[in-house]
């Protein structure tokens, strides 16, 4: 049995005028509740330490600067890494990256239990656009801030594990747990902002939406032989709701905790990584099974290409 204790460290809303170290006081709270809970490797969401700027269109880039982390850690998450290393607790949390030369990436670290990065993660399925969209009830512009992440999806070796990320819109990509099924991952962490309505559907409500997380989860785990730990940030900010529903999902897809609520919120639950084994030695044992012969067109397309027109006769 290889046990690993994981909280998921869902985190209620963050305003726009709440600073990083406020962020980064609730984050060690949640921390010394897991550790309270025994956790080992405790889970937050996407973009952490601010609100979800991307529902801001901003022309100034100075202003836009201002969400973004040059380095990590920095003087405000020192604190949270000090307390990680001090409860000997593995830690992953989001936040928006801008590398020595400009580059701007949604980005995810994890660490081991001595507070070390040992892997960061940049998102590659950004959602949204770039320019304003008079259409949609608000605003979704991670095409503006963000370039698509450059680092695939790696998978590394940490606590006896092998570990994945990925962020938010990824979660409802199979192609994301495939690339890091075929690395032999056992647990995939994931924190997400998802808008609790539709902003081009006005009557997609809360239920599908949770329904629509929990499939894509929970289909991520059960395929790929895997623990999937996805964690929300929630609640209401500056007038903009966010869905909770974090959730630890099992190798055989069960969920195997839930947040209740849409404020700051641990679950936790005891993932035994060996329980991924059964799974991945006998019907989603990949070499023996997959057939990649058939699979060109998941490599080298994007959009769909129709099969030829009905024959006229
Ligand atoms: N932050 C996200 O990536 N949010 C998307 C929204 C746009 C649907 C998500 O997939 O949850």
């Amino acid at each position: 049995m290889r046990e690993i204790v994981i909280g998921g460290a869902q985190l209620g809303a963050i305003q726009k005028a709440d600073t990083r170290e406020a962020v980064v006081d609730r984050m060690i709270a949640l921390l010394q509740q897991a550790k309270g809970a025994g956790c080992d490797l405790v889970v937050y969401p996407e973009l952490a330490l601010t609100t979800f700027f991307p529902r801001w269109y901003i022309e100034d880039s100075a202003e836009v600067d201002q969400w973004f982390e040059h380095e990590m850690p920095n003087d405000a998450t020192r604190p949270l890494f000090d307390a990680a290393k001090a409860a000997n607790i593995a830690i992953s949390f989001g936040y928006a990256e801008c590398t020595p030369d400009g580059h701007h990436f949604n980005t995810s670290i994890l660490t081991d239990r001595e507070a070390n990065i040992i892997g960061k993660y940049r998102k590659v399925h950004l959602p949204g656009h770039s320019e304003y969209d008079t259409e949609r009830a608000f605003q979704h512009l991670e095409k503006r801030y963000f370039e698509p992440g450059d680092l695939g999806f790696p998978v590394w070796r940490n606590m006896d594990a092998l570990m994945g990320m990925c962020i938010c819109n990824d979660r409802r990509w199979p192609e994301v747990y495939r690339e890091m099924g075929l690395q032999g991952v056992e647990l995939v962490m994931l924190g997400y902002n998802t808008p609790s309505v539709n902003s081009q559907m006005s009557d997609e409500g809360l239920e599908k939406r949770l329904y629509h997380s929990d499939l894509s989860m929970t289909a991520g785990a059960y395929q790929n032989a895997t623990w999937v730990v996805g964690v929300a940030k929630a609640g209401d900010e500056d007038g903009h709701p966010l869905m909770g529903g974090s959730i630890i999902v099992d190798p055989n897809g069960y969920v195997m905790a839930r947040a209740e609520t849409e404020g700051d919120e641990l679950i936790v639950h005891a993932c035994d990584m060996d329980a991924c084994a059964f799974g991945k030695t006998t019907i989603f044992d990949f070499g023996r099974h997959r057939r990649i012969e058939h699979y060109q067109r998941i490599g080298t397309q994007t959009g769909v290409v129709l099969p030829d027109a009905w024959p006229t006769s």
